[in-house]
């Protein structure tokens, strides 16, 4: 065990203010995606609320990615945030986390093109800022499917889409979250506007970074206008190739100038995936350490941390908290285990995303000696 991880004025272990959000410690529990809501509501229940509340000792919970319309829905059961009873499902995880003495914001999500006719109200095509079909094999309620080529959003439609999330986080705001992540990153509807390897449109949400930037920063001030910037963050991955989105011509410059856009707005944090989600953390493109420079709000970084990679990322001042995501899964009390440096369970992959308690609450925490 490192003693002086404990007794370090900044440690992984020490409370951190990330904008109004006091949190415990400094590592935070990343979103996971765990297709365990209600099936044709989309909505949390008690289940999930003791999924959530057995991590609450998490600095911060981020929740799983929430489709802000059914429109931005592309997997089984994953949860919503435009219903009422969406909103009582996540009041259930609010209050049982927060009486557990945990915090939790809602990572509010659009798959864009990233999703299929099935999950599309009325078997509409996904949409997209223009038709590149992401490719791939999608699960399905009636198997698996092949990913289509998306419908360019029309101009004139995108205002309903920052509407959706502007509602999503009034949704959020009263079922009792801390506060929103934006998910802009994994090749995500924000992202396929970013990027401009996918973004072939011409108007003002097309062309120049600016433009591209456009529907992100709108997301943004919408989810502002709801919460206060000291409540809202954004998940980023600069350099990701998750849902086969390819890579930006020049990240650098791309998610550098978001990231000046981002500490111009004074948003509470930015929430990094340093490399490829969930794989390699050596991709060039972009650099983490500028932006962490450049970013005077809380950088929370992501990506296959180990134990002492995440004490030197705090202690060095790297990051100001890092979020674990499937070692939270095998280990509801992570950031027990960390401190005294035990061993880490191994989750069952293939329970990830199996509905009922099995691979789901059924980790325990260690036995208080
Ligand atoms: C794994 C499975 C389904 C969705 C992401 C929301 O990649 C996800 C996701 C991850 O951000």
């Amino acid at each position: 065990m490192s003693t002086s991880a404990t007794t370090d004025p900044v440690s992984l272990f020490s409370p951190v203010r990330i904008g109004a959000i006091e949190c415990a410690n400094r590592i935070f529990m990343a979103p996971l995606t765990r297709c365990h809501a209600l099936p044709g509501i989309d909505a949390p229940h008690a289940l999930n609320a003791t999924y959530y509340t057995q991590r609450a000792s998490a600095g911060l919970i981020v929740s799983e990615a929430t489709q802000v319309s059914p429109q931005g829905k592309g997997y089984v059961d994953t949860p919503g945030m435009y219903s009422a009873t969406q909103q009582a499902g996540w009041q259930l995880v609010t209050d049982a986390v927060h009486a557990a003495g945990g915090r939790i914001v809602a990572q509010l999500w659009h798959v864009g093109a990233v999703s299929h006719p099935e999950f599309q109200p009325g078997g509409a095509l996904p949409v997209s800022s223009s038709a590149i079909n992401p490719g791939g094999i999608v699960r399905t309620p009636s198997g698996k499917q092949e990913r289509v080529a998306p419908r360019p959003l029309e101009t004139h439609e995108i205002a309903g889409v920052v509407d959706d999330w502007r509602r999503a986080a009034e949704i959020a705001r009263r079922a009792g979250f801390d506060g929103v992540e934006i998910h802009s990153a994994n090749g995500y509807l924000l992202e396929q506007f970013i990027r401009d390897a996918v973004n072939r449109r011409t108007d003002a949400y097309g062309g120049s970074i600016a433009n591209r930037l456009r529907l992100a920063l709108e997301v943004v001030d919408a989810c502002v206008s709801v919460f206060g910037r000291d409540r809202v963050g954004i998940r980023l991955s600069p350099v990701t190739g998750s849902n086969n989105c390819p890579q930006d011509s020049n990240p650098q410059a791309t998610y550098g100038t978001l990231v000046d856009a981002l500490d111009t707005r004074g948003i509470a944090f930015i929430h990094f995936v340093e490399g490829q989600t969930g794989a390699s953390r050596h991709l060039d493109g972009f650099d983490f350490a500028l932006a962490r420079k450049r970013f005077r709000g809380s950088y929370i970084a992501n990506n296959r941390y180990t134990r002492d990679m995440a004490l030197q990322a705090v202690h060095s001042g790297a990051a100001d908290a890092v979020a674990f995501g499937v070692p939270f899964i095998g280990n509801p009390d992570l950031p027990h285990r960390l401190r005294i440096d035990a061993p880490l369970v191994s989750a069952r992959p293939e329970t990830y995303y199996l509905a009922g308690a099995q691979g789901y609450t059924d980790y325990p925490a260690l036995a208080v000696a």
